[in-house]
């Protein structure tokens, strides 16, 4: 029975970042898999965290089940963290929320439960998406159609594209937005442009689920919720997947949240039930280790001052190498690389193509993905030479 199932191929984005790790040359420079590295080429363990985990180690009395919706202070922390202290349907009580194995898996309790509520709902997704958004909703039967976002000439959102495609978004569809820092392209919605969205979905009745995997290493934590606010203030109803793997670097602990926007308190008691529910049909309960952690981190006031200094820094220093990738890749090339100060997040596409992507790992073994999407936080001042030099002889043919 299960012999003839097929090989499949690895995932496009994980099976680049394990060709680098097998590559045995000491000056390659991995900036395939979007994990935050520091200037050593780590992937650090905040300092807050390592305390709050010291702390989890020493007051655990018991490994007995979390309940389905999770650890109670994680709750409470992501729901301020994402939709703001004094979110006005916060103090309403028309938010909930679950705990969920990762922005993963926020992803698929939010689309088990879209398709409870609509089966086969069609998902209008950004060209180009996150490639994982496509298995993780459509798993569960949601459709997709895509909206014009990404224009490779300018670097930036096509704007008027994203309106005019959106404008057949109906009541009963879905409109997926990445909260900030898109994954793949780096280029956000202006504030001016996320009221344009809640004015089409106000207008037409459209759900926004929004996903936000990089909240605080774009401007900085409120600023890259603003937009994501800015509808949670105008609409009914709105479903937001939430990660700390980057924010809180628990990657590895599968922590993340399944938001709720309801009309009102009793909706929100019912859509929690209904997570609920629809996380017994995946997995039942989610791990404790990673969000317990988290919960500290978001409620102790010492530990979330260590934390949102240290992410700070992590925003900063993105920001700084934008601006450095920037220079040494104009100095080393005759092309304008400005878009890439202008994009937010950890992610950029270099503009190459997909040849000049292979030859670079082929022959540099610096690796990035085919569509040239670089993770910005993978540069250092030990690899950014090695990076230009490599790009200047690519592009230069
Ligand atoms: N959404 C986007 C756009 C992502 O890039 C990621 C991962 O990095 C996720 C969701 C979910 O990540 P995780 O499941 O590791 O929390
Ligand atoms: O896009 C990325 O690199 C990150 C990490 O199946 C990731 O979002 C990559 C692939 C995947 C899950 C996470």
């Amino acid at each position: 029975m299960l012999d003839q199932l097929p090989l499949l191929p690895a995932d496009p984005i994980l099976g680049l970042a394990a060709a680098a790790r097998a590559d045995d040359n000491p000056n390659k420079v991995d900036l395939t898999v979007g994990i935050y590295m520091d200037e050593q080429g780590l992937c650090p363990v905040f300092d807050a965290v390592q305390r709050a985990q010291r702390q989890l180690v020493e007051e655990e009395t018991t490994k007995a089940y979390m309940p389905a919706s999770g650890d109670a202070a994680f709750n409470t922390g992501i729901q301020k963290l994402v939709f703001g202290e004094d979110s006005a349907p916060l103090l309403a009580g028309r938010i909930s929320s679950i705990q969920t194995p990762g922005g993963c898996g926020a992803l698929r309790i939010g689309a088990e439960v879209i398709a409870a509520a609509v089966p086969g709902a069609k998902v209008w997704v950004s060209d180009p998406t996150w490639p994982v958004h496509i298995p993780l909703l459509g798993s569960v039967g949601l459709k997709f159609e895509n909206y014009r976002y990404y224009e490779p000439d300018s670097h930036g959102v096509n704007f008027d594209a994203m309106v005019d495609d959106l404008k057949q978004a109906q009541a009963g569809d879905v409109v997926l937005l990445h909260g900030c820092c898109h994954n793949p392209c780096g280029a956000d919605l202006s504030l001016e442009q996320w009221g344009v969205v809640a004015d089409m979905a106000e207008n037409q009745g459209f759900l926004p689920f929004i996903d936000i995997a990089y909240q605080g290493l774009g401007d900085g934590l409120d600023a890259d919720a603003a937009g994501l606010r800015l509808l949670a203030a105008r609409l009914p109803e709105m479903i937001v997947a939430a990660s700390s793997s980057k924010n809180l670097g628990l990657y590895r602990e599968r922590t993340g949240a399944t938001l709720f926007l309801c009309r009102d308190g009793n909706s929100a008691a019912a859509l929690q039930s209904q997570a609920q529910v629809a996380a017994r049909r995946v997995y039942s309960m989610p791990p404790a280790h990673g969000a317990i952690i988290a919960g500290k981190v978001l409620t102790d006031p010492a530990l979330r001052a260590s934390w949102e200094a240290e992410l700070q820094g992590m925003c900063q220093r993105i920001n700084a190498l934008r601006s450095q990738i920037r220079h040494q890749l104009e100095a080393a090339t005759d092309r304008d690389f400005g878009f890439i100060e202008r994009e937010k997040g950890m992610f950029s596409f270099l503009g190459l193509s997909k040849e000049q992507a292979q030859k670079l790992r082929n022959e540099h073994s610096v690796y990035m993905l085919d569509s040239s999407r670089i993770n910005v936080a993978g540069v250092n001042a030990r690899n950014i030479d090695a990076l230009a030099a490599a790009v200047g002889q690519v592009v230069k043919g």
